[in-house]
């Protein structure tokens, strides 16, 4: 009768066994494939869309959103703001690089829907100096990727971003802590 009950328990522990390595390797492609999904920019396509894009222009210092930006941050001296609608709800949004006392920081200014008011991302690490904005819909999909490139000392670096819940998520760079 024992021999028999441990027959059961070690099938049953070998039925469990194999739900669990099926569940894990269903959860390890679907990470691999969401991977594969988020690194569909590489550096040929990143290098081509940079050569390829013409630099977003600088807004005038009377451009609305640039003015709600100095009213939240008037100590940050604007290097850089860039109009563009980076989270496809059709309204412009403000791309800005600054200088801020912890350095240079790029903050993505985005409409709440009433082109009235605004969200804040939180500042990231922006270029030294030479800093350049470029908009391409790099996937063709959804939001508009942001491409930042700057230099320090000759340094040259890039990255690539996309609003994702307000922030600028970097999807592809190079060389970028050598130019921030
Ligand atoms: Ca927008
Ligand atoms: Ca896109």
């Amino acid at each position: 009768m024992s021999i028999i009950k441990k027959l059961e328990d070690s099938i049953w522990a070998k039925v469990i066994l194999a739900v669990i390595v099926v569940v894990i390797a269903f959860a390890a492609r679907s990470v691999l494939e969401n991977k594969h999904e988020e690194s569909q920019i590489d550096k040929q396509t990143a290098g081509k869309t940079i050569r390829e894009t013409s630099y977003a222009e600088a807004v005038p210092e009377d451009d609305s959103i640039l003015q709600v930006f100095k009213n939240t941050y008037p100590t940050a001296e604007v290097l850089l703001a860039c109009r563009e609608d980076v989270t496809d709800d059709g309204l412009d949004d403000l791309v800005v690089i600054c200088k801020m006392e912890e350095g240079n920081r790029t903050i993505v200014v985005t409409d709440k829907g009433d082109s009235t008011n605004y969200d804040f991302s939180d500042p990231i690490a922006a270029p030294v100096e030479n800093q350049k904005i470029q908009f391409k819909n790099i996937d063709k999909e959804g939001e508009i990727e942001i491409i930042i490139t700057g230099e320090k000392k000759g340094a040259v670096g890039y990255a690539i971003y996309r609003m994702i819940d307000g922030q600028p998520v970097d999807l592809f760079g190079e060389g970028m802590e050598d130019c921030c």
